[in-house]
């Protein structure tokens, strides 16, 4: 049938033959759109359920084309021991994928962890004879099987240097080259990788990286492709994923995704699905944009097995399946992008640009706020969220400041600010802002807000009100109110409260006997004082 025949043509080679694109019905598979746009969809397996369980593999074999074995591959299983090799995990993989039509990416020949230690026991030249022997062996044991090995993993710290591992430490960074020409060697047919995780921007790691593949490249190092593994946050995925992509390309080696997920704080909710959503749309419009980027892998389809909430914290729901198997809005996201669009955001893919890094004022027991250099979009910025580290909305606004209120007294605070687009687009995080919230009036735990109003005004004098309120949840024993006259007034006499003033800064403590307020009680104070023609109110009043 002729769709068949166009689906498996990739789009590049359409577009060069000058044809018009063929319409033909929309995947209904990760594994069909990724073929039909001339790539490959890959998953991480992991070997329990890979044994055990049915709805596992069913939808392992109906979306993927590519699958990783998730550890069967690595050094501790396949050389447990010097000289003695175990396949059993890993060829019942290789077994299934060649049943099921997938193709396999080997995981990994050479790092610094999962790796028994009489390998890291040993000294230099035996080590290094050591890491070409399991490369012959291993890359020998699934010759013809593999369409590409992670040769190297992670060999660079996060500031761009090298790592600093047994391998390093006594090999120096020889043992790369090496590595590459064993692999060669064992399978002359096998894609060969550098593999690394915070590459996926153009940051200093990922230039590292880039420079070391140009240098490999130059010295004639057989070196195929490089593997980002693409272990991002919601609303996090760089800005620059594609133009980092390009640039690997650009030195001609194939580029892959290959160990996707995009964590939240769990548990999830319909926002962060929907961000989620967005995220992975994102990441696959960016490789599908790069006619080198050959392929996805994501690190495990389902939340039921993920390393995400082992290894971070109150993080999971990473994966585009939910724990029962249902496809969750990510998985939408990527078929969306796989057919060719953002499914629902009308068309538009631009994110907008990054916000600039906010400042925070009026910080108070409760609340802070911030103010940032506003977004711009090629439609129009709709919107800012205020996240957390954990990537927690605290707040949103439309415009360019927001105050945010609920905060925990004396809590340390480091926030960002995401902009927002109608179709759903997410920039990337602003720089951050860290601040802490004050204790609460008179070293008591709870909040308390200032409303000043001015009562009355006449020439060069005014007289003015100061309302404390405890907004908190527990009673507070006393209050610090604070402000700067913006201009120029000076405090001639006070009542209800303590005065100290210094140039244009006031700050008015309880008199004592009205700092004790209950929850949701009020106080007031007030005072008279001078001003030289102008009598603006200031624009933050602060209680603590
Ligand atoms: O997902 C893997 C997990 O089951 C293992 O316990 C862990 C041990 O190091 O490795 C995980 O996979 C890693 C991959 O091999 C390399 N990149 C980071 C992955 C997540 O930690």
């Amino acid at each position: 049938m002729l769709t068949k025949v166009w689906k498996a043509l990739p789009i590049a080679a359409v577009l060069l033959a000058g044809a018009a694109l063929p319409s033909y019905a929309a995947a209904s598979t990760l594994r069909d759109g990724a073929a039909a746009a001339g790539r490959y969809f890959g998953t991480a397996v992991a070997a329990g359920p890979l044994s055990n369980e049915s709805q596992y593999i069913t939808v392992l074999d109906r979306e993927f084309n590519s699958v990783t074995a998730e550890n069967a591959m690595k050094w501790d299983a396949t050389e447990p021991s010097a000289g003695s090799f175990s396949y059993g995990s890993a060829d019942a993989l290789v077994t299934h994928a060649q049943a099921h039509g997938q193709q396999v990416r080997g995981h990994t020949l050479v790092w610094h962890n999962q790796t028994p230690s009489w390998v890291q026991n040993l000294a230099a030249a035996d080590l290094r004879t050591a890491m070409q022997n399991h490369i012959a062996n291993v890359v020998g044991h699934f010759k013809g099987k593999i369409y590409a090995w992670d040769v190297v993993n992670e060999i660079f710290d996060d500031n761009g240097g090298f790592r600093s591992s047994f391998w390093s430490q006594k090999l120096g960074q020889t043992f790369v080259a090496d590595a590459f020409t064993a692999a060669r060697a064992a399978d002359p047919a096998a894609k060969l990788y550098i593999n690394d995780y915070n590459v996926e921007g153009v940051n200093s790691k990922s230039t590292a990286m880039y420079n070391l593949v140009r240098t490999l490249k130059s010295q004639g190092v057989p070196i195929d492709g490089v593997g980002l593994q693409a272990h991002l946050i919601v609303g996090q995925v760089p800005s620059d994923l594609q133009q980092n992509i390009q640039r690997f390309a650009d030195l001609g080696v194939d580029v892959a995704l290959t160990e996707l997920d995009i964590r939240m704080q769990t548990p999830s909710d319909s926002t962060k699905l929907a961000n989620q959503r967005t995220d992975y749309n994102r990441v696959t419009t960016a490789c599908l944009a790069v006619t080198r980027c050959v392929g996805i892998t994501v690190w495990g389809f389902t939340d039921k097995y993920s390393w995400v909430p082992d290894v971070f914290s109150g993080q999971g729901a990473a994966l585009p399946y939910n724990e029962n198997y249902q496809a969750k809005p990510a998985y939408t996201g990527m078929l969306d992008a796989l057919n060719g669009g953002t499914g629902g955001g009308g068309g538009d893919t631009q994110a907008p640009t990054t916000p600039g890094t906010p400042t925070a004022s009026t910080v108070t027991s409760s609340g802070a706020t911030l103010t940032w250099t506003a977004s711009t979009d090629n439609t129009a910025v709709t919107g800012y969220d205020i996240v957390n580290a954990a990537n927690t909305v605290l707040g949103s606004s439309t415009g360019a400041t927001t105050t945010l209120t609920g905060l925990t007294p004396a809590t340390s605070y480091t926030l960002r600010v995401i902009a927002k687009d109608a179709a759903g687009n997410r920039s990337t995080a602003s720089a951050s802002v860290t601040f802490t919230t004050t204790t609460g009036g008179g070293g008591g735990s709870g909040a308390c807000t200032a409303t000043y109003s001015v009562v009355n005004s006449w020439q060069n004098g005014f007289q003015a009100g100061v309302t404390v309120t405890n907004t908190g949840t527990a009673a507070i024993t006393g209050w610090t109110v604070t402000w700067t006259f913006p201009n120029g007034q000076t405090i001639t006499q006070l009542w209800n409260g303590t005065l100290t003033q210094s140039g244009s800064a006031i700050t008015v403590r309880n008199a004592s006997y009205n700092g004790a307020l209950g929850v949701g009680a009020s106080t007031t104070f007030g005072f008279t004082g001078t001003h030289t023609g102008t009598n603006n109110a200031p624009s933050s009043v602060t209680c603590s």
